[in-house]
């Protein structure tokens, strides 16, 4: 299988996240790319090739190019105005508040774009997660043109960044940027799989009123797990995208036997739906040793996992989202792709 990475991807080092009450090293972490790089090394998986540069013409293919200006310039803004530390939005547009009314000052637009503030901004972010970008979009790309499989290890991930927010570790939402690549290279409908432990709320809302992307996601219930305000069964698209949203909340605790039949209901959906390509969001954080989720995956669960994705017989680009802290990351994204290739 084709496998991208970007070095670039790692000069985003945030120094604190905000963890159960305190600032902590954050989770996502540069060293979470050597750590899959060693797995997929390890496996013999193939060819890891750099992406080629696309500019932000794909980003603002999804995005919203006053909050992609705004990534752009924050840390250099925050800084300007005189803030010690790593930029942390301590005030939203929530209920009760005005959503309309951008304010002038960073750290006004800090809060108006952010959606959640354990995702700190940093030196190093905008370029990070531009080069997470293009490992997402060459990948793609290689699928789009060969037919055959791909893997991108974007870092930062990007499956909770909306149109016009970043938050859950993510700014630019690679899986939503590759969906829209494919359908500009004339594919009439893709399908995302989100098999990330939370729900992929980024890519729903970019793609929630639309019938040319379906998206199905498999998560921790939302009513007792991050983001706690999207994820729900009842959000089944709107308008033109009416029935074309699928979310699988599954409970805490959830092991194999009860997420393969998620896993096996998503796949039937997507069947269902005609699509030409699947663009498979790949976060590792099911496993059972994750250190902020609960699901109760193991290591050789993943390889089936694999099996079964590719049962579905479409042309695939996979992108690295969640999984964190454990060693165990590099084997489980390893063997979902050497399943996959097993078929
Ligand atoms: C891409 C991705 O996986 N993003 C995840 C973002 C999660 N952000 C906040 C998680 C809060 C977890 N709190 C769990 C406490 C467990 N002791
Ligand atoms: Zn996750």
């Amino acid at each position: 299988m084709r496998l991208y990475h970007s070095e670039t991807t790692k000069v985003r080092r945030a120094q604190t996240e905000l963890h159960d009450g305190a600032l902590v090293p954050p989770f996502e972490c540069p060293e979470r790319v050597d750590l899959v790089l060693a797995g997929l090394e390890e496996r013999g998986l193939g060819e890891v090739c750099a992406p080629n540069e696309h500019g932000l013409a794909p980003v603002l293919a999804v995005h919203d190019r006053d909050y992609v200006a705004f990534l752009e310039h924050c840390w250099t803004e925050w800084q300007a105005a005189g803030h010690a530390g790593e930029a942390i939005p301590n005030i939203w547009p929530a209920r009760t508040l005005r959503g309309d009314r951008i304010p002038d000052s960073v750290a006004g637009r800090l809060g108006y774009y952010a959606l959640a503030c354990e995702t700190s901004i940093c030196a190093g972010t905008f370029e990070a997660a531009m080069a997470s970008k293009d490992v997402a979009v060459s990948a793609v790309d290689h699928v789009l043109e060969t037919g055959t499989p791909a893997f991108g290890l974007c870092r930062p991930p990007g499956h909770h960044a909306a149109s016009d927010q970043f938050g859950g570790y993510c700014f630019f939402n690679n899986a939503a940027i590759a969906a829209q690549r494919a359908l500009d290279a004339g594919r009439r409908r893709v399908a995302v799989l989100d098999v990330d432990f939370h729900h992929g709320k980024g890519t729903q809302q970019i793609f929630y009123a639309r019938d040319d992307v379906l998206v199905a996601s498999i998560h921790g219930d939302p009513a007792v797990t991050f983001p706690y305000f999207l994820g729900y069964a009842d959000e089944r698209g709107e308008g033109a995208g009416e029935g074309c949203n699928l979310n699988l909340p599954l409970p805490p605790g959830t092991s194999m036997t009860r997420w393969v039949a998620a896993l096996d209901e998503a796949l039937a959906w997507i069947r269902e739906g005609d699509c030409e390509l699947l663009v498979v969001s790949l976060g590792v954080d099911t496993f059972a040793g994750d250190p902020i989720s609960a699901f109760r995956l193991e290591s050789d669960d993943f390889l089936e996992v694999g099996r079964r994705l590719a049962g579905l017989g479409l042309p695939t680009v996979f992108l690295l989202e969640g999984g964190y802290a454990v060693e165990e990351i590099g084997v489980n994204v390893a063997k979902v792709l050497s399943g996959f290739e097993r078929g």
